[in-house]
């Protein structure tokens, strides 16, 4: 809510109620009546600045703007995922701005005031104050400054003085436009980090060959790491582990897991894991919102056989997915998956830029192409290149399988190789399979298990059959090495190389 009325349309002309949208004529009275809900502290101050302002209850200014200041004021805002309340805050003048930041949300909040030195800090259901000085009259926005949150909302106004003291229209205090509409995209790019590289990728883990369930630890640190997208182009991934995507946890049905989750004490912001394979409230996200620095661990019974996506489930939850806070848990059924000679793992994951696509330089994240779903660049396993240069090797006659899933956030993948079809497909992770697939369609938060059987030597491109995110880097190959097979395909009268 306003804590500030419109000046009066006229002097004298009708009482409005206070907030009333136009013909307002009660004024700085109403308005510190307003602070006053907020703090006891505030209202004294209001008191005496009445007294030195030589202010009337009739609203109007009976002395000119004090150009000085009229000492210690104090503001409360209710921080949530992911806005102020009120959003906007009016204090009579100058001076020492006592703030406090009452954090109802999950998460830690804080509050800055752009232009002004000191940051308030609150960890998610806390409280926190802290003193910034004002040295004179204005409209200034007060922030959360952790990552996509003031993109998210957490944008608020602070009025300092009353509207004809800061020379602000009335428009623009009162019914101005919301948050959102005061955030100025980025409008240039930091250098890129010389030294980013791609992140390395993750492994497959090994068949869980074992008859019975059992007791299974797993540790996994969110790092965020300055990593090279493209050509060019770094971006700060928020990772499971140090790479995208996370590492595959594999265990077999009836196991129970006990999980802990770090985080790197480098990071800046509060990382969850829900996994969706654990049947519990937030599939663990609830009882692992764990600040910088911190651990937590729960337990869960690997109920459900299946491949199962695991993510990031800190507000706003698709930000963390769209930094690359995703990976995949297989819960093999009793005998496991029947044997292949070969395994990988990808995970498909859209990316949401602040620059243009291909523009040098180090990327910030841009929320509103997120929301829109327009991303710069959709990739398998976090990096252009990441899938093309070699990673995926066999052999004509073996068996291959891929793990696939989709991290998203908003993309779904129709998942196909040019070259092969699927002989077997576990739709959706599930337990059964079909067979003879082209293409598998996969949700976001989903997976698919694919096989099938080499014939044919050459370059086979895995794809999402949406093909305009070729032209985003979603790419794949897995290189086959071995002997041509004409009965199976022959180039009889090829064109030419050119
Ligand atoms: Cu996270």
């Amino acid at each position: 809510m306003a804590t500030i009325t419109r000046p009066p349309v006229e002097p004298g002309a009708p009482s409005g109620g206070p907030g009333k949208r136009g013909g307002i004529s009660v004024g700085p009275l109403l308005a510190f009546v307003g602070v006053i809900a907020i703090l006891l502290m505030a209202a004294m101050v209001a008191m005496n600045y009445m007294l030195l302002s030589g202010r009337g209850a009739a609203g109007q200014v009976a002395v000119a703007a004090p150009t000085t200041k009229v000492g210690p004021s104090a503001i409360s805002v209710v921080a949530t995922e992911f806005k102020f309340t009120p959003a906007e805050v009016t204090i009579p003048g100058p001076g020492d701005l006592t703030a406090t930041i009452d954090n109802k949300g999950l998460i830690e909040h804080d509050l800055v005031i752009e232009g002004i030195d000191g940051r308030v800090l609150a960890a998610g259901g806390a409280k926190a104050s802290g003193v910034f000085k004002l040295a004179k009259n204005g409209v200034y926005n007060f922030i959360c400054t952790i990552p996509g949150h003031k993109e998210a909302g957490m944008v608020g106004r602070l009025v300092v003085g009353t509207p004809e003291q800061t020379a602000a229209k009335p428009d623009q205090i009162a019914y101005g436009p919301g948050p959102a509409a005061v955030v100025q995209p980025p409008v240039s790019l930091k250098p890129a980090d010389a030294a980013a590289k791609p992140l390395p990728l993750p492994q497959v883990a090994a068949p869980v060959n074992r008859t019975a369930p059992a007791n299974v630890n797993v540790t996994i640190e969110t790092q965020e790491i300055t990593a090279k997208l493209a050509d060019g182009v770094t971006y700060t991934l928020w990772t499971f582990g140090g790479t995208v995507p996370g590492p595959m946890v594999r265990v077999r049905q009836g196991d129970t897991v006990t999980m802990t989750l770090k985080n790197n004490a480098s990071s800046k912001v509060t990382h969850s894991i829900d996994f969706h394979s654990a049947t519990g409230p937030g599939g663990g996200a609830k009882v692992t919102q764990v600040p910088p620095g911190q651990e937590a661990t729960f337990s869960f019974k690997a109920l459900n056989p299946g491949v199962y996506v695991y993510h990031c489930a800190t507000p706003m939850v698709a930000h963390h997915i769209a930094n690359g806070m995703y990976g995949l848990m297989i819960v093999e059924p009793p005998g496991g998956y029947p044997k292949v000679d070969r395994e990988f793992y990808v995970m498909q994951g859209e990316f949401y830029l602040a620059g243009k696509r291909g523009q040098e330089g180090h990327h910030e994240f841009s929320m509103e192409k997120m929301l829109n779903e327009e991303p710069d660049y959709a990739l398998f396993n976090g990096s252009v290149g990441a899938l093309t240069n070699g990673a995926m090797k066999a052999r004509v006659g073996e068996t291959v399988r891929i793990f696939f899933g989709v991290g998203g956030p908003n993309l779904t993948s129709s998942f196909h190789v040019i070259g092969e079809i699927f002989d077997r497909v576990y739709p959706e992770g599930a337990s059964e399979f079909m067979t003879n697939v082209q293409t598998t369609l996969v949700p976001t938060g989903g997976s698919a298990v694919v096989d099938f059987k080499l014939e044919v030597p050459g370059n086979y491109v895995l794809v999402d059959h949406s093909l305009g995110r070729l032209e985003k880097g979603l790419a794949g190959i897995l290189e086959v090495e071995g002997p041509a097979n004409p009965e199976v395909f022959n180039p009889i009268n090829p064109l030419p190389k050119p």
